[in-house]
């Protein structure tokens, strides 16, 4: 069975500092391409509350990926700003030349000054949108429309400010919308085994890639140094299902810190240990397209239907046991 592996580099982003990386593994029969946003690992920007600063707009230079080793997995680093409809950074700066200049409004509104040139956030007219540029910059909201791009989608939403369609409608999944084949029962079983799996292989791959730029920190390195060990000896085989329950069963505690921290990556908009819709899809909104098992597999996550996945939630998700949720790991 041929493994492929490729990487497909976009361009620094303006809103972000970090590069714009997809890397796509096939691996079995299948063919399945995983696909993950790995959250602002650099920094903070993602967590920017009203009170902080406005995030810097800074052009990098972008990481070269040549030397990448293999790890079957396909982390990917997007634009974080694309899902935080919830960050609303409103800084008044006095600045008399233009005073929208520090006046940051979320997605889908427009900085514009009233009469006593004070600034405020308006709805963002749709047809000023970027024109987009391929298909893949479409999306597919719940209402089973494809807008343009999160643009288009954003100032929609924004349009129906205030009123029950709007706060009900919201960015379901990347690309345009199309059929999702329902997920089977089995399919749903194995969803875990894999995500799981790959959870693992992303912090391996910025273990590997961490020597500059210091994603991790020193105490996570210690964490994931251990994983990275271990998954040297799993990457000899195939990541086929049996294999990857059978090292669940034997290699439990590898996957634990995995689980863990990807809630903390999500859990941002507040940090609370819940996960609401929004700070959820910047990992279900490109996976949906290509794991048909992604909408069902959160949504029987949040056990207690109140609409958030807790900590305990998310873990028990993965198979992580009660005793060994912990907090602290989060962080
Ligand atoms: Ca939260
Ligand atoms: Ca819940």
């Amino acid at each position: 069975m041929k493994k492929t592996f490729s990487i497909v580099q976009g361009p620094a982003t303006a809103d972000i500092s970090l590069a714009f990386l997809l890397v796509g593994v096939t691996y079995d029969r299948k063919m399945r391409v995983w696909i993950l946003f790995v959250l602002c690992l650099a920094g903070n920007a993602f967590a920017a509350s009203i009170t902080e600063e406005p995030p810097i707009v800074e052009e990098e230079e972008p990481i070269l990926e040549e030397a990448l080793p293999e790890v079957g997995s396909n982390p990917v680093q997007v634009e974080i700003g694309e899902f935080d409809e919830a960050i609303e950074v409103v800084e008044d700066n006095l600045n008399e030349e233009n005073p929208c200049l520090n006046h940051h409004c979320k997605k889908g509104k427009v900085c514009e000054v009233d009469e006593e040139n004070t600034p405020m956030c308006v709805c963002q007219d749709p047809t000023s949108c970027p024109a987009a540029i391929g298909e893949y910059e479409h999306v597919c909201a719940n209402d089973n429309t494809t807008y343009d791009s999160s643009c288009h989608f954003f100032a929609h939403k924004c349009s129906l400010e205030g009123t029950k369609k709007g706060h009900k409608l919201h960015l379901d999944y990347i690309g345009s919308c199309k059929f999702i084949e329902p997920c089977l029962d089995v399919e749903l079983s194995e969803f875990p085994l894999r995500m799981r799996d790959w959870l693992k292989n992303v912090l391996v791959t910025l273990y590997e890639r961490d020597e500059e730029n210091n994603m991790l920190t020193e105490k996570q390195k210690l964490r994931v140094k251990k994983i990275y060990e271990n998954e040297k000896r799993l990457q000899a085989g195939e990541h086929s299902l049996d294999l990857l329950a059978h090292d669940f069963e034997k290699n439990y505690n590898m996957y634990i810190f995995p689980v863990h921290w990807q809630f903390g990556q999500l859990d941002q908009h507040p940090i609370d240990g819940f996960l609401s819709h929004t700070e959820l899809a910047p990992l279900r909104a490109p996976l949906i397209p290509m794991e048909h098992c992604t909408t069902r597999f959160f949504d029987q996550c949040d056990s207690d239907n109140d609409k958030y996945i807790a900590l305990e939630e998310w873990a028990g998700c993965f198979g992580i046991k009660d005793q060994d949720v912990d907090k602290d790991m989060v962080i």
